[in-house]
């Protein structure tokens, strides 16, 4: 294994690094606005300043689907480009404070709501239309212990083995096997539970598949970081079931297009639910 011959400093100090690989570029150790920067605004109540990476695929999926469920006629989506540091303009910030993918507003309560954090964006919406959240206490509860374990999974895989493996500048041993040994472990919570289940909760589909789906139901389809064979995802049995039925979902194909910048198809933003004939 290699050995890293770096000696931290007594206190460490941020210099610009061009070379830092994926992002590195654009990361300062500071918080909010770099610069002045409206954002649009369509006439629909929800207002989503997003971009197709896995967190904001979440969303996208459940007002699809909260759509399909003619739950919601319609919203506005706008592409936000993170390479481009748009998640550090004035009004971006505004509504997350955090600078990151995805934000909402909800013009339809007063004063207007601001949202960020997929989970919270999740939450909220469900609690909003009364969907994709079990109304029995006990699945409900187990619908929250699944949300919040993949917003703490997120950060494994995403930061974590995606960064090493996929967006690092060279590969560097010890990261990739530790964070590649979190992810297998994670696969495999998530086999052992669909075993036993449809979905994460039981057989309904809820806010917690939606959550899980776009990061290891993606991973599992082979689809992110391009690591599936290194991670023997087809091994995964169970989550492969779980994965290609809910990628067959129509709510999901678009949730997928929208706010995405790259691929075949691709929607940066979106408007009505008749944008997507146009592609
Ligand atoms: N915990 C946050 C994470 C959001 C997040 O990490 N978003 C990424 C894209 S997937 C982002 O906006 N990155 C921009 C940056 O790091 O500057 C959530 O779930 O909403």
């Amino acid at each position: 294994m290699s050995q890293s011959k770096y000696t931290p400093p007594k206190v460490w100090s941020w210099q610009k690094d061009e070379n830092a690989g994926h992002f590195g570029a654009i990361n300062q150790p500071t918080a909010g606005a770099r610069f002045d920067k409206e954002l649009q605004k369509g006439k629909h109540d929800l207002q989503l300043y997003s971009l197709a990476t896995p967190n904001g695929v979440k969303v996208t999926v459940l007002l699809e689907e909260l759509i399909e469920a003619q739950l919601l006629d319609d919203y506005d989506a706008w592409v936000i480009n993170i390479m481009e540091q748009d998640q550090f303009g004035s009004d971006f910030v505004a509504i997350n404070p955090n600078s990151k993918i995805p934000a909402l507003m909800d013009y339809s309560v007063s004063p207007p709501q601001r949202l960020f954090e997929s989970g919270s964006i999740l939450f909220y919406l469900a609690e909003k239309y009364n969907a994709f959240l079990p109304e029995d206490a006990s699945a409900r509860t187990e619908c929250m212990n699944w949300l919040f374990w993949q917003m703490a999974s997120a950060p494994i895989l995403g930061g974590g083995f995606g960064h090493f493996y996929a967006y690092a500048p060279e590969p560097i041993e010890y990261p990739i096997n530790r964070y590649t040994m979190e992810v297998k472990r994670q696969l495999d919570v998530l086999d052992q539970h669909l075993a036993q289940h449809q979905f994460m909760v039981g057989n309904e589909y809820t806010i917690a598949d939606m959550a899980i789906w776009p990061w290891y139901g993606v991973l599992a389809l082979g689809e992110l970081y391009e690591a599936g064979e290194f991670l023997d995802v087809q091994s995964y049995e169970h989550v492969q079931r779980w994965a290609k039925a809910i990628a067959e979902r129509p709510a999901v194909q678009r949730g997928k297009l929208v706010n995405r910048t790259w691929g075949d198809k691709q929607l940066p933003n979106r408007h009505s639910k008749d944008d997507f004939a146009q592609l």
